[in-house]
């Protein structure tokens, strides 16, 4: 079977519907993996189909050669498969031109970045990836990327280091410099990334932080698309689809939301043709989406894995668990303010019946990886406005006592398993071989929390009530109770 390299050898239903060598490279990604692939990379396919511009896509993987071998080799070309309630689409994207991994050398990267061509830099790294300081609002310069580009910021090899080495050498060769678009589930992603820049530069060149502030747009944008990562099953199906062997293939759903402010002083693709919503608003859209889906997904995945759920798709289909994640989704929404033209009961559905979908293999255990990085945003800071508003707060107590439990390594009622956290060696530390009411008495004096909620004693001895049982019994009887009531 042939690799697949080039748009000729697909079905022609199945083709990008524009020349691709008719379209330069205008973006350079950081963090090339599989939610790129499904998420900006086919929206600006569509975008370039509609409106054209050279906005095709350089993807730069930050650390392993993994997707460049994936998709170099095939010119960029990859096929995307979504599964929903409509049933199954396919087609091969043309948007992304080349892959390169910046890992060894970080000079093509760079090169690229720097190139006057460039006019959006954008990134999916995860939320550990950036190095940011959350309570200032600037670095974190014990973060090991951090202080690693700022002992050598001419070769560097983090987020942070290589926007801003880019930016130095766009200001030094008289350049206008690139939109920084961060696509990462973080509240105020471009305010976060742009403060983090800010004090990274500010540390290295007081002048050049000035240029950075008066010239760089750093949008805010909320993105959304459920993307497991690729098995041999998306591999063999890609296979069958187009006639040749893709081993970039990507697997997705077929909902697809991308809401970004609209502030990209060189331009932008057309991505309105596609769909995506550029509003003001973003703040409102992002807090919704991490307090919804991304706050019930943390619960459903720590509550989820310790009752034997492999995937989400078995937590909806698990009665008692299901109920729990509906009393989430609708706590989480109370905590919001009222939206202009969204119905938040609506949303909750929907997102009950993505999360069912049967076609989509997503891990529990993978979206219970790096919860240090992810609770603050998606269940913490919905418990103050959960106070303000008279809104319950078990729900979250129940997710952070599950959090709590799955840092606590117990092996009481599963196997032994893998802390994935960039702070595994703090939360074990904290956590392994502790009771309750310790493992409580250390998260309430940990940095992660938002302000005062150390303080809030109502909230924490629920917490320790429940994580006192997921500690004692199988999680699957503290699920059962928790249910019980529940409609
Ligand atoms: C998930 C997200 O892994 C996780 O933490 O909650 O990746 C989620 O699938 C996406 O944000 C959906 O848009």
């Amino acid at each position: 079977m042939m690799r697949l390299t080039d748009v000729a050898q697909v079905p022609a239903t199945l083709r990008p519907a524009y020349d691709r060598a008719a379209h330069g490279v205008g973006i350079v990604h950081l963090g090339l993996g599989a939610f790129h692939k499904a998420h900006q990379a086919a929206l600006t396919d569509l975008a370039i189909a509609a409106s054209g511009g050279d906005w095709r896509i350089l993807g730069v993987s930050l650390r392993s050669p993994k997707a460049c071998d994936q998709l170099a080799p095939q010119n960029g070309l990859y096929t995307l498969i979504s599964k929903g309630a409509e049933g199954v689409n396919a087609r091969v994207i043309g948007a992304i031109a080349d892959a390169i991994c910046s890992a060894e050398d970080p000079e093509p990267a760079l090169a690229a970045m720097a190139a006057p061509a460039t006019k959006i830099v954008s990134l999916t790294v995860t939320e550990k990836a950036y190095g940011l300081d959350r309570v200032n609002r600037g670095c974190d310069i014990t973060h090991p990327a951090v202080a690693a580009d700022l002992a050598t910021p001419r070769t560097p090899h983090g987020v942070l280091g290589l926007l801003v080495e880019a930016l130095r050498r766009r200001r030094a060769d008289n350049v206008a410099p690139f939109s920084v678009l961060s696509c990462d589930n973080l509240p105020d992603n471009g305010q976060l990334l742009r403060g983090a820049v800010m004090d990274f530069a500010r540390r290295l060149d007081r002048d050049l932080a000035s240029w950075i502030a008066e010239n760089v747009a750093f949008p805010c944008t909320m993105v959304d698309r459920i993307t497991p990562p690729a098995t041999q099953a998306t591999l063999d199906h890609a296979q069958a689809l187009t006639g040749c062997t893709d081993l970039a293939a990507t697997e997705t759903e077929s909902f697809c939301q991308w809401v970004i402010e609209d502030h990209f002083p060189q331009g932008r693709p057309d991505w309105a043709a596609a769909g995506v919503i550029f509003t003001d608003e973003v703040a409102t859209f992002e807090a919704m989406k991490l307090r919804m889906l991304n706050g019930s997904h943390s619960m459903l995945a720590y509550a989820g894995f310790h009752a034997g759920a492999r995937f989400v798709r078995d937590v909806m289909a698990h009665q008692r668990l299901s109920r729990l994640v509906r009393r989430h989704l609708s706590s989480a929404a109370a905590t919001l303010p009222a939206m202009n033209g969204i119905n938040l009961d609506d949303y909750a559905q929907a997102l009950a019946t993505r999360f069912a979908n049967p076609e989509l293999a997503h891990e529990t255990f993978q979206i219970a990886m790096d919860g240090s990085e992810k609770m603050p945003q998606r269940i913490f800071a919905a418990v103050a406005d959960a106070r303000t508003n008279d809104v319950d707060i078990r729900p979250f107590a129940f997710a952070t006592a599950a959090w709590a439990r799955h840092i606590s390594m117990s092996t009481h009622d599963c196997a032994p398993y893998e802390l994935r956290d960039p702070r595994a060696d703090m939360l074990r530390d904290l956590a392994e071989n502790r009771p309750a009411s310790q493992i409580v008495a250390n998260l309430r004096a940990t940095s992660i929390l938002p302000q005062g909620l150390g303080g809030d004693s109502a909230f924490w001895s629920q917490v320790e009530v429940i994580l006192a049982d997921m500690l004692a019994h199988p999680m699957e009887n503290v699920i059962a109770r928790e249910a019980a009531d529940l409609p």
